[in-house]
């Protein structure tokens, strides 16, 4: 049975979505995620996002392959895509602006904002070694601008989980970090049993950062969301920004904001419809 895909991205970090509204289990498997996402063999993507049954009294429960197959927890820009995919699909029945949506990360909430944004409560950031995961220090110490030796360097980093992993380096000039070549050193440290994402961020004023990533799993993209939110974050931690700021990617602008009230993280950025088509 052909099965029917729409392709969304946010800010170019982009996402093939599947309507699996009617089964618990993705329609595809990781193994057969990897082509898809493959840019000349495939539809090309940095991972499959499946729309499934709410869990525990949820909307919807979403699930993500990154593009090597790998079962990342959050996403930041794919949740921003999923609910738009879901308000497409739902369309005159639509009875909400705001979803609750399971994740592995627990329970996020997008919500569709009238100039077609759309804004997420991304929770809580995790900040304790143990919860990234990481051992540049102990489990229940937090790791602000400590150092750690990738490529013979010394590099200051802080680490903070948005649900999934991140390593934070401020740098004076993203431009001249070589992403290809380190991005997967950070990736594969040993001091990262998980795994990590790696943003390098320049300040560009306390209200604006410039971000650059290496991600977990998918290598460069444009964008990613759950790691604005965590350079942010880490950006008060190091008291280098507010606790508002744009951060400016190479695919666009997000503005994230982490709540002095509530202490959860807030992320906006737009959505866009890339074209739908059919799998064999
Ligand atoms: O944690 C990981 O393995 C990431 N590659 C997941 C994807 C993150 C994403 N780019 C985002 O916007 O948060 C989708």
């Amino acid at each position: 049975m052909a099965i029917e895909f729409t392709k969304y991205h946010g800010l170019g970090n982009d996402f093939i979505l599947i309507d699996n509204r009617s089964s618990s289990n993705p329609v595809i498997t990781p193994a057969q995620a990897i082509p898809l996402c493959d840019r000349h063999f495939g539809i090309g993507a940095d991972g499959i996002i499946f729309a499934l049954p709410g869990e525990n009294g949820t909307d919807y429960t979403m699930r993500i392959f990154n593009s090597d197959g790998s079962e990342p927890e959050m996403c930041g820009n794919g949740i921003r895509c999923l609910a738009r995919f879901i308000a497409d699909l739902e369309g005159e029945s639509r009875h909400a602006d705001q979803y609750r949506i399971h994740t592995l990360a627990g329970v996020i909430t997008p919500q569709l904002m009238a100039d077609g944004q759309v804004k997420v409560d991304m929770g809580l950031p995790q900040l304790l070694a143990g919860e990234i995961p990481t051992t540049l220090s102990t489990a229940e110490e937090k790791v602000i601008n400590l150092p750690l030796v990738v490529s013979e360097k010394s590099w200051n980093v802080t680490c903070v989980s948005m649900g999934n992993p991140h390593c934070i380096t401020f740098v004076d000039d993203v431009e001249t970090i070589p992403l290809e070549s380190i991005g997967p050193k950070f990736e594969h440290h040993l001091a990262f049993p998980q795994r990590i994402n790696t943003e390098f961020i320049q300040v560009v004023s306390r209200d604006y950062l410039k971000m650059r990533v290496w991600e977990r799993g998918a290598g460069i993209t444009l964008a990613c969301g759950t790691g604005a939110c965590a350079s942010l974050v880490a950006g008060v931690l190091n008291d280098k920004c507010d606790r508002s700021a744009t951060v400016e990617l190479p695919g666009g602008n997000l503005y994230i904001e982490w709540s002095a009230t509530d202490g959860r993280v807030y992320m906006t950025g737009p959505t866009e419809l890339a074209f739908t088509g059919k799998l064999p």
